[in-house]
């Protein structure tokens, strides 16, 4: 499952407007750009299908030249169905969400601050050009995989609540590797990692090697768990050597 079927709510400045305008050449290159680097991307034949859907989308957009917002969004849509069905990489989807933000600014389409929350299974999320909140879960994130984007401005990334910390699969003696939120595009200096309890019942490492992936893993290390540290999130490419920026604890 993705963006598909969660739920979204925007604040209330949010306005969808008919942008009459053609297609400046700077947006034509970024669908050109977001195109080809989606192509680079995918190699599996199994998403073929969804590229032919993506493509048509485009094409939809494209037929008046224009790109209203709703079509974006489709375009968005479309886009999170390729590389929810195709191994995509996390630095090739950093690379495709940046071009739809490209796309997002030069279109100039309204900053607005966005909560979304994902489903009980897997989910690709992207938020946009404003500060927004993104929960992978509306659930506990048992069992879940889950891709956090959240674009420009200050996002927030929610891994646990005042009541409930997520991903965590229950069982003191693993390592949890089969939930766990990875958060795509984390800036330092601007986002923040939401996470129940304190610091002290978490601890910053590298991601378990089986998992491929490089950046910082975030463990669940209090009670029960401190034998074996239940992984909760991975931070993407990023190195983070303690929670004194980029985390809030509730
Ligand atoms: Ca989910
Ligand atoms: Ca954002
Ligand atoms: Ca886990």
């Amino acid at each position: 499952m993705m963006t598909t079927n969660a739920s979204t709510s925007t604040t209330p400045t949010s306005s969808i407007r008919r942008r009459g305008k053609r297609l400046s050449e700077e947006q034509r290159q970024n669908l050109k750009t977001l195109m080809t680097d989606v192509q680079n991307s995918v190699d599996n034949p199994a998403s073929e299908e969804s590229i032919a859907q993506l493509k048509t989308t485009v094409k939809t957009a494209f037929s008046d030249r224009t790109i209203t917002q709703p079509e974006f969004q489709s375009i968005v849509q479309a886009v999170t169905t390729v590389t929810t069905s195709a191994g995509v990489t996390n630095p090739e989807l950093r690379v495709i969400f940046y071009d739809l933000q490209d796309i997002a600014e030069t279109s100039r389409y309204p900053r607005t601050n966005d909560v979304l929350t994902g489903t009980n299974s897997n989910d690709t999320l992207w938020t946009g050009l404003g500060n927004d909140i993104l929960t992978g879960t509306s659930a506990a994130g048992m069992g879940e995989v889950d891709r956090l984007i959240g674009g420009g401005g200050k996002d927030t990334f929610v891994l646990g609540t005042s009541t409930q910390m997520f991903y965590d699969d229950g069982n003191v003696n693993t390592i949890g590797l089969n939930d766990y939120a990875t958060v795509i595009d984390f800036n330092l200096k601007k986002d923040t990692i939401q996470l129940k309890g304190n610091s002290n019942d978490y601890v910053l490492a590298a991601p378990p090697p089986g998992l491929g992936l490089t950046g910082t893993g975030i463990y669940y290390t209090t009670g029960q768990n401190s034998a074996t540290p239940e992984l909760v999130g991975v931070v993407s490419g990023v190195a983070i050597a303690d929670f004194s920026t980029g985390f809030t604890f509730v």
